[in-house]
């Protein structure tokens, strides 16, 4: 397991130039230190990320804080979880190739890594709210999901390789911890550091704190994030831990890495895109000014669930050959027929877990703490709220009525008629 931590402190500018200074093979790709920019840029929940430019390159510096970022030094937090970005990262680069920031650097005792500076990307959340397209995503995402989820899976790992697995991230549990109460728990409670878009959608969270339908659902869907070690996660893969180009996607940011049901990352992509749907009208100047960027968003939701599933198939067919389905017990035609409708049966579960999760994750970023910027830019806020309980009323609906989403063209359908609906607001 993770570090010892005699040596940490938090480094400040002055201290990762003299620290970088030390690693002659940084050193040599930055250049002179004496020239050397180094900013912080860090704008996620959690770490400190330093950008550090040199007359020859630049690389990304990430340290974790012994505490919540967003919150303070109030809520600690393991500095372990660097250790598990690490691990995460490196295993994702073996298992997806290309879509994961090259590894340079890595320090224990500091919980610091030092990985490939991705320019020119953005972050994917800041170009959605932007309108903008990117025609590589689907390929890419659903390539990193496909391989990175079968590949870490009883389909194709042997039991013992799996444990190995399981055991290796068992450790995280303090990050698991905040998934299980920032997503699963808070938002359908009191809790003091929910928060919504007041007093808009103050009816909204009374509801939410009132509704056994949906607590029950969520409650079921909590059981499963903790009790359903069926792949590697990324555990949060939302688009702000996706950086794009026209031609390149990188996953970034796997602190919450574990093994846990494999339709918690599917879902994280998916509620994210649908959130970035149903913030364009706030984002729009004028009347239909984004439909194309829109008509884009939803066709993407299709393709992410359509493209992964054919290529997670894929992979299985091809022979991902774990102790799970031993071959021995589906031989001839009758068997590889009645393994064939297993595995649609399979996808049939996994598409159910996608729809419920993306339901939680997105009712999490409008009633809980940490919210996103796809909402949080709309101005004024009675516009946001409108926007916000569109996206409610689908994940509620997703949520305790998940029968009728037995398609992903359901999903998208369900959202293209949310579109232009008018919620009745507090206030
Ligand atoms: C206290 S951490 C809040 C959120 O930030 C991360 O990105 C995760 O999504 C976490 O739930
Ligand atoms: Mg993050």
């Amino acid at each position: 397991m993770a570090q010892g931590q005699g040596d940490y402190r938090i480094l400040h500018e002055a201290d990762l130039r003299d620290y970088l200074a030390g690693l002659p093979d940084l050193k040599a790709l930055l250049g002179d230190p004496a020239g050397w920019t180094i900013t912080e840029v860090g704008d996620g929940n959690l770490n400190l990320v330093f950008i550090v430019k040199g007359a020859r390159g630049g690389v990304a510096v990430k340290q974790a804080l012994p505490y919540v970022r967003l919150v303070g030094e109030s809520w600690p937090l393991p500095l372990s979880r660097a250790h598990y970005e690490f691990l995460a990262l490196s295993r994702q680069a073996q298992l997806a190739p290309g879509l994961v920031p090259a590894l340079l650097h890595h320090d224990e005792n500091l919980a610091l890594t030092v990985m490939e500076l991705l320019e020119p990307h953005i972050i994917m959340r800041r170009g959605l709210v932007a309108g903008t397209r990117y025609p590589r995503f689907v390929d890419d995402i659903t390539t990193f999901m496909a391989r990175t989820l079968i590949f870490t899976s009883d389909l194709a790992l042997s039991a013992a390789e799996k444990k190995e697995g399981i055991a290796a991230f068992a450790g995280n549990h303090a990050l698991c911890k905040i998934t299980e109460d920032l997503i699963f728990t808070d938002p359908y409670r009191i809790a003091e550091q929910n928060r919504w878009t007041a007093p808009y959608l103050d009816g909204l969270a009374t509801e939410l704190r009132d509704d056994m339908d949906l607590h029950v659902t969520i409650s079921r869907l909590k059981l499963k994030f903790m009790a359903s070690p069926e792949a590697l996660l990324h555990g949060d893969l939302h688009t702000g831990s996706i950086m794009v180009t026209d031609s390149q996607t990188r996953v970034i940011d796997p602190e919450f890495a574990f093994y846990g049901p494999m339709g918690f990352d599917v879902g994280a992509v998916l509620a994210n895109l649908l959130m970035a749907y149903f913030a364009s009208p706030g984002h729009e100047r004028a009347p239909s000014e984004r439909a194309a960027f829109e008509a884009w968003v939803l066709e993407t939701v299709e393709q992410v669930w359509s493209e992964f599933a054919r290529k997670f198939l894929d992979l299985w067919r091809a022979g991902a050959a774990g102790d799970a389905y031993p071959a021995s017990l589906f031989a001839g035609a009758k068997g590889a027929a009645r393994l064939e409708a297993e595995r649609q049966a399979y996808m049939q579960r996994l598409f159910t877990d996608t729809v419920g999760f993306a339901a939680a994750k997105t009712i999490r970023r409008i009633f809980g703490l940490a919210h996103n910027i796809d909402f949080e830019l709309i101005e004024p806020p009675k516009t946001r709220a409108i926007c916000e309980a569109r996206a409610v009323r689908l994940a509620r609906a997703m949520m305790v009525e998940t029968p009728v989403f037995r398609t992903i063209a359901d999903v998208t359908g369900a959202a293209r008629k949310l579109r232009d609906w008018q919620p009745e607001l507090s206030g």
